[in-house]
């Protein structure tokens, strides 16, 4: 999969090369581009926001400086990504969608959001465009927005998790996502007892007992 991402602080991807990323990139699993959307700016000022017609506070980012970002990174494989509280939710369903995507192009916003007009212009062009929230609260910008789909997606690239049993266990879950409390070493841990049963090796009641406690923690989750 490649992604690209267009930023005004292209230094917010630095983390993509950590971790289960970084080795997914060494593997060419996945290929990041990350792109200082400034550097397409058209007036000397390097401006890429402007005051919003209509009145009203805060600044929109301009649909050209975008547009000059946008052109040469879109093709007939590409997902555009604009990230916006007022976007679809992101959820799993949404990541699993995404993960088999050949290529996904992240619109990091900032301020009050981005001309309408590019959302408008790529979509009458006939490419895939997506607004996307991943969340009900406000941040100041799409970069941490796409860091987490970003991570959330090529997770589910197969090749991408060391241990693909993880993920067929998450799948196996009805939810997809919702799991059973966890122990390990040591058995008793400042005076808490790791739950006997998964000290039985009865296989069959431990996944009973499981998957109780994943009903149970969701039910709390509601
Ligand atoms: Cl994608 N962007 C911003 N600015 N805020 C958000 C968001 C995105 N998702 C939730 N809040």
């Amino acid at each position: 999969m490649k992604i690209d991402a267009v930023t005004i602080f292209p230094e917010y991807f630095a983390p993509l090369k950590l971790s289960l990323l970084g080795k997914a990139q060494g593997a060419g699993l996945v290929e990041f581009g990350i792109h200082d959307l400034r550097s397409f700016a058209t007036n000397v000022h390097n401006q890429v926001d402007d005051t919003p017609y209509g009145g009203g506070a805060g600044m929109v980012m301009m649909p050209e400086v975008w547009g000059k970002a946008l052109d040469p990174l879109m093709n007939s494989e590409s997902d555009l990504i604009i990230l916006t509280p007022a976007g679809k939710r992101f959820d799993q369903p949404m990541a699993q969608k995404f993960s088999t995507a050949a290529h996904l192009v992240y619109a990091c916003g900032r301020y009050e959001g981005i001309d309408d007009r590019v959302r408008q212009h790529y979509l009458s062009k006939n490419f895939r465009v997506h607004e996307v929230s991943i969340g009900d609260y406000v941040l100041g910008g799409g970069e941490v927005a796409s860091l987490v789909m970003i991570e959330a997606i090529t997770r589910l690239i197969p090749g991408v998790l060391g241990n693909p049993q993880s993920l067929a266990e998450e799948s196996h879950n009805e939810q997809g996502y919702l799991e059973y409390p966890n122990f390990t070493k040591p058995a008793t841990w400042r005076d808490i007892p790791v739950p006997e049963i998964l000290l039985s090796g009865n296989h069959g009641e431990i996944t009973k007992w499981r998957a109780a406690q994943a009903i149970e923690r969701a039910k709390n989750n509601l």
